[in-house]
């Protein structure tokens, strides 16, 4: 078999990718190793920018977003038994982020992709590509229990953080920089109306947590917990009763969450990891494969989508003008963008987080850090431009 681009996953970025490229004219076969109920049943993030939410409605894949996504306007930080709202649309001049949990995304881009698109194969496991510097990479892989190959001319590695494409990039020209963080996120699902209209971040003397949701009646909640943590330590009751202290506040002594079945408990590793560069002859890296991020800055998802939006221009661009001319800037315009949120998620994360060997000095500058974001509209809209997305094209940085 033989196709212009080679995706390897199937996840958001190799599935908004292969719709992206489609909708330009553009051929390309995705080999997802899972089969296709486990790729749409993965919890895992909950929050796209505008930007990305854009995107997915331009290319088709927005219908149902449109109806069942949740716009928010904002955030409420808790710290210091204080509650403090960050108003977006008012901080950066009219930007918002939507409630509209990965797994729907998922399930969207399949569905429209098996409908429209080319090959999506499931439970193809690709072991091996070679020849990336050559004309012709070759992809290996296996599909129902036979050895396969893929010829392309470009193959794109959108397999996730354990994924074969990035060990493909010869590690002499690769750099990995990452940081390992000393405490892990319970993340649990229940069937509980949320009784919060905006997500709640907190930061509290015994750890953060996080409010969120996937629906009105559904929500997604989350402890930092220690690194190594076992789920089956926490009982429902024990974490219901760990979420109400660190979201308590002074002003209101009797707000609880109201409680309901966990249907979803699991332990989350928290990590920043960048590789540099995101491409090596005709293979290039997008999404989690080439980047991640702690999710405490909702970005992990988003930068995926960025990186493959970038991606499909720069191969339209090839098949209109015949010019590489993007696909070379490919990773020094993605990087720009990464590192920025890499940044942004760090800070959020160590801001909010409690270290374990963390000193009383270093807790006294968290809360002097969020009580700036809660008094200085400038240190607000820091907070909320980063939050809600930074523009797609920024303006290049001076020399
Ligand atoms: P994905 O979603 O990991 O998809 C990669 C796909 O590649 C497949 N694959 C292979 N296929 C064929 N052959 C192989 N050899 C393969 N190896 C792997 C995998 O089965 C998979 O389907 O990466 P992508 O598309 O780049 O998307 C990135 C996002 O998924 C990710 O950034 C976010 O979900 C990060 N993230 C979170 N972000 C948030 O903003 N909020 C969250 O709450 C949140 N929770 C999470 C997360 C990431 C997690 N991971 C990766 C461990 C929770 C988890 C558990
Ligand atoms: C989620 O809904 O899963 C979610 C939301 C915001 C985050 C992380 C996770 O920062």
């Amino acid at each position: 078999m033989h196709t212009t681009v080679g995706i390897i996953g199937g996840g958001p970025s190799g599935l908004l990718l292969a719709r992206l490229l489609h909708n330009a004219g553009i051929d390309s076969v995705v080999l997802e190793r899972r089969d296709r109920a486990y790729v749409e049943q993965r919890q895992r993030a909950g929050i796209l920018e505008q930007a990305t939410a854009d995107v997915l409605i331009a290319a088709g894949a927005g219908a149902r977003l449109q109806r069942e996504g949740i716009p928010h306007d904002g955030i409420e930080l808790r710290f210091g038994r204080r509650a403090h709202r960050l108003d977006f649309p008012a901080l950066t001049g009219g930007r918002r982020v939507w409630v509209y949990a990965q797994t729907e995304v998922v399930k969207d881009l399949v569905a429209l992709h098996l409908a429209e698109g080319g090959p999506l194969l499931f439970e193809a496991e690709v072991r091996a590509v070679e020849g990336a510097d050559t004309e012709r990479p070759l992809i290996r892989y296996t599909h129902e229990g036979r050895e396969q190959t893929l010829t392309c001319d470009y193959v794109i590695g959108c397999d996730g953080y354990h994924g074969v494409a990035r060990t493909a990039l010869p590690e002499q020209v690769r750099t990995t920089y990452e940081r390992v963080y000393p405490y892990s996120w319970l993340g649990i699902l229940a069937e509980a109306a949320p009784v919060y209209d905006e997500l709640i971040y907190a930061h509290s003397e015994r750890g953060f947590a996080l409010a969120s949701m996937r629906s009105p009646t559904v929500s997604r909640l989350y402890l930092q917990v220690p690194n190594g943590t076992d789920p089956a330590d926490w009982p429902d009751e024990r974490i219901w009763d760990e979420l109400d202290t660190r979201f308590a506040i002074d002003a209101e002594p009797g707000w609880r969450l109201k409680r309901g079945p966990v249907t979803g408990k699991a332990v989350l590793p928290m990590r920043s990891s960048v590789t540099e560069p995101m491409c090596h002859g005709r293979l290039f890296l997008a999404g989690d494969a080439a980047h991640i991020v702690p999710p405490t800055g909702a970005k992990g998802l988003n930068l995926a989508a960025t990186d493959v939006i970038v991606l499909a221009r720069a191969f339209a661009h090839l098949k209109e003008t015949g010019s590489t001319a993007l696909l070379e800037a490919y990773s020094d315009t993605c990087l720009r963008r990464v590192w920025r949120a890499e940044h942004f998620s760090w800070f959020m994360t160590t801001t909010l987080h409690t270290d374990p060997h963390q000193s009383p000095f270093e807790t006294r500058l968290q809360l002097s850090q969020l009580d700036r974001v809660a008094s200085s509209p400038h240190a607000a809209a820091e907070l909320a431009e980063n939050y809600t997305g930074l523009p797609l094209d920024p303006a290049p940085a001076s020399v």
